[in-house]
């Protein structure tokens, strides 16, 4: 390379590099302080995810599955809210998204009395962030500042699987800039929620074509499951993904331990305790008290991917579609 191209390079690099610190500077803790006058953005929220929460405390499971979808597609600009025939909700992987209408219903409590102002893409962020700390995780703060995207595509969506390996989706994280820690923690939120039957189908009586179940699953809990989902249960069922029955609805370390202990529901989840990549810091997570605050970090990281911000973007009216 001449010294001129290099020059130029590391110029570029630099530009790109303040560019991306202003878009990430937008983004703040209490950008809308002061922003609808009579009403508190992030109290309205609250209530509306804390009445929610009440009536269902599955929510929580929803949206934190519902935000990585958004912001792993297009960046946090939620995108995936908008409907349309091709829209990235009907891809594959969304089919079982949930809590579209726990965001319609922030929205539609906060445009009541503060119209146009708060996107839908921050309230996706501050949503998730409630439901978390009522399901005994850390109450983390949130930043915002998001604006919302105005294109959709379920072309765009390209989300790891369930039985990619530890190196595969390590390197699709990558691609977010989120690192394998970073990645160990966000799988921590499958210490909520459930996977319908489909998912561990083949782990429980075909592992791979070798007709028997997957070896590295607990044989105890392969029974329960079978039990649960009958070889032809489809997707009519689910398990829970945090096999502790004490702590399936709770936002804590149980996850790690359950995986150690090789009762991984989905074939990702066992290979995070056992793939000498991600293992060591699994049995660290599992025995450390201090998940919660880490997990709520990695929420920030995962809540500011490429987001929109400044005059990028609209404030949309309705969520699930453009102005
Ligand atoms: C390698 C990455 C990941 C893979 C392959 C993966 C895969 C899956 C699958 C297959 C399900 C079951 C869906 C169903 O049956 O309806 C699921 C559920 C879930 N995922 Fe993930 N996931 C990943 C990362 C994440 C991340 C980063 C988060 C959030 C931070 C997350 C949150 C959830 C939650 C909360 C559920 C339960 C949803 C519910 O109860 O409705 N997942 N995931
Ligand atoms: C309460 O939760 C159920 C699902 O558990 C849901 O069908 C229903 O719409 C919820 N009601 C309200 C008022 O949100
Ligand atoms: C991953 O990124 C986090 C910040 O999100 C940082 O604290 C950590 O040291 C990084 N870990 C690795 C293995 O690079
Ligand atoms: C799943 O549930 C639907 C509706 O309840 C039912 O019609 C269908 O037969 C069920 N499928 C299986 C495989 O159990
Ligand atoms: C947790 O720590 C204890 C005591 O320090 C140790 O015996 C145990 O093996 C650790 N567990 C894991 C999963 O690392
Ligand atoms: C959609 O947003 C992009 C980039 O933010 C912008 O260039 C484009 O003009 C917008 N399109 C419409 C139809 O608003
Ligand atoms: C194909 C398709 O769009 N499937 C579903 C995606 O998610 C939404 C919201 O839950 C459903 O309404 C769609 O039927």
């Amino acid at each position: 390379m001449s010294k001129a191209a290099a020059a130029t390079l590391a110029l570029v690099a630099f530009v790109s590099m303040i560019f991306i610190g202003q878009c990430n500077a937008a983004l703040r803790i209490g950008f809308y302080k002061g922003k609808c006058q009579s009403i508190d953005v992030e109290t309205t929220v609250f209530n509306v995810i804390k009445s929610k929460f009440k009536n269902d405390s599955t929510i929580t499971a929803a949206l934190l599955r519902l935000q990585f979808h958004d912001c792993f597609v297009t960046g946090c600009d939620a995108s995936l809210l908008l409907d349309g025939k091709h829209s990235e909700k009907t891809a594959f992987p969304n089919l079982s998204v949930r809590g579209y209408e726990i965001i319609d219903a922030a929205k539609a409590a906060i445009e009541e009395t503060c119209p146009d102002v708060v996107s839908c893409a921050d309230i996706i962020a501050m949503a998730t962030r409630d439901a978390v700390s009522l399901s005994g995780g850390g109450r983390y703060e949130v930043q915002t500042g998001r604006r919302d995207g105005n294109a959709s595509s379920s072309a765009n969506v390209f989300l790891p699987g369930p039985s990619d390996s530890i190196s595969d989706a390590i390197d699709i994280f990558a691609t977010k800039g989120l690192n394998s820690t970073d990645m160990v923690f966000l799988l921590g939120a499958h210490t909520v929620g459930v996977a319908h039957c489909s998912f561990v189908q083949d782990r429980l009586y075909n592992f791979q074509n070798t007709g028997k179940p997957d070896p590295s699953m607990d044989t105890k809990l392969v029974s329960k499951l079978r039990r649960t989902c009958p070889q032809d249960s489809g997707f009519n069922k689910t398990v829970n993904l945090d096999q502790n029955p004490l702590s399936s609805m709770t936002l804590d370390n149980s996850y790690y331990k359950q995986i150690i202990s090789h009762k991984g529901i989905l074939e990702i989840d066992q290979n995070l305790a056992l793939d000498p990549l991600t293992k060591d810091k699994v049995n660290s997570i599992a025995n450390s008290s201090d998940f919660s605050s880490k997990f709520g970090q990695v929420m920030v990281k995962l809540g500011a991917l490429d987001v929109l911000t400044g005059n990028q973007g609209e404030i949309r009216r309705s969520c699930q579609k453009v102005n």
